[in-house]
């Protein structure tokens, strides 16, 4: 337990005998049975990947410690990225424990508060970037092709490597791989990473079919849904506020490999299975990661099959990361109380039992 995605799967990694086996315990993540959502949905079974329990609250971290590592075998000093803001998170965090310079470019005033607040913790160098997640990529894709610094974004292929042991985990917990799985899709290099690891579990025996790769992506940021690069991508989900994804080939052959599909579910539809999740299901994600479970109650009331389907919803990371949304979105007037016993009995309707001992 706990000892970290390069040494558990290192066997499927590129892991040379000069690799250094960093860890923050990444990964072993819990897949968790849904309580409510399944039953009124109709599915056989339902789980979510709980990817918020990684080390620095999302997924990221499964490709960052595979990045950060091969970057040291290489003898880099400096690593880079862009980001909406997990990425830049994680980065952040593995850099610092590593001794790397770590520089994140993010977009300013467009990443949530729990991001920028670990960033800033971890020491990373931040640079606000006025425009698009997409303007900040193509920044560092030229930065780090002019100097010196390891690019960590997940065009770098050791994060896809990284990511792609979460499909590992769903199969080596349900005996095999799920009949649908299905993921938010922003820059794209997750639901890559996912479609690599199936089918390299499935071409060696552990897994005996593949699942549908299901991607959801927010309306105001759908460039593969409409086939289009969005110059101004917009909602709610600023994980997933990209227009132009890096993975786009990656997406679109795991959509069509896996005879699935890639749709956009809008703002509302995200939020709402946000609330339902934390409310029904005791799960507090970020609105990027609640597209997944947006999408599949989509597709049930568009009459998808799921009677008897094995459904899982990766939820990609933690609602801390977005203080200011739930706050927004799940606020509850308070009950003020000066501090006295039966004042509080009283506000809470409890029957009165007698005077305070
Ligand atoms: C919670 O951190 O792109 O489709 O720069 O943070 O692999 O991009 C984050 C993406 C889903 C989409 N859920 O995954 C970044 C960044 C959460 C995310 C996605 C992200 P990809």
């Amino acid at each position: 337990m706990g000892q970290g995605v390069l040494l558990r799967y290192r066997q499927y990694l590129p892991v040379t005998e000069r690799t250094p086996l960093i860890s923050m315990g990444e990964g072993e993540t819990p897949l968790v049975r849904s309580s409510h959502l399944e039953g009124e949905l109709g599915c056989g079974e339902l789980y979510f990947k709980l990817e918020g329990c990684n080390p620095t609250g999302s997924f990221k971290d499964r490709g960052m410690v595979v990045a950060v590592a091969k970057a040291l075998e290489e003898g880099s000093r400096a690593i880079m990225c862009a980001s909406t803001g997990n990425t830049s998170a994680s980065a952040a965090a593995y850099g610092a424990r590593t001794g790397l310079d770590t520089v994140v470019l993010v977009p300013q005033g467009d990443v949530a508060q729990g991001k920028l607040a670990q960033a800033i913790a971890y020491g990373a160098r931040i640079i606000a970037v006025r425009g698009t997640f997409d303007r900040a990529l193509v920044l560092a894709r030229e930065l780090t092709a002019r100097h010196d610094i390891t690019l960590v974004n997940s065009v770098n292929p050791y994060r896809i490597q990284g990511q792609k042991t979460a499909a590992f985990e769903v199969v080596d917990v349900l005996g095999d791989a799920p009949d649908y799985l299905c993921i938010p899709v922003g820059n794209a290099g997750n639901i890559t990473a996912y479609w690599m690891g199936f089918c390299e579990y499935f071409e060696n025996g552990h897994a005996g079919r593949r699942p549908r790769m299901m991607g959801f992506q927010a309306e105001g940021a759908a460039p593969i849904v409409r086939g289009e690069v969005v110059k101004a991508p917009s909602t709610v989900a600023s994980a997933i506020r990209i227009g132009n994804p890096a993975s786009w080939q990656g997406a679109i052959r795991a959509r069509d490999e896996s005879g699935g599909i890639i749709l956009a579910v809008s703002d509302e539809e995200i939020l709402q299975a946000y609330t339902a999740l934390a409310r029904r299901e005791g799960i507090f994600c970020e609105p990027a990661s609640a597209a997944s479970v947006a999408g599949l109650i989509k597709l049930a009331s568009q009459g998808e099959p799921l009677k008897g389907k094995r459904v899982v919803c990766v939820i990609t990371g933690t609602g801390l990361k977005d203080p200011e949304l739930a706050a927004r979105r799940l606020q509850q007037p308070f009950q003020e109380s000066s501090g006295d016993l039966e004042e509080v009995e009283k506000l809470l309707g409890l029957e009165y039992v007698g005077k305070p001992t």
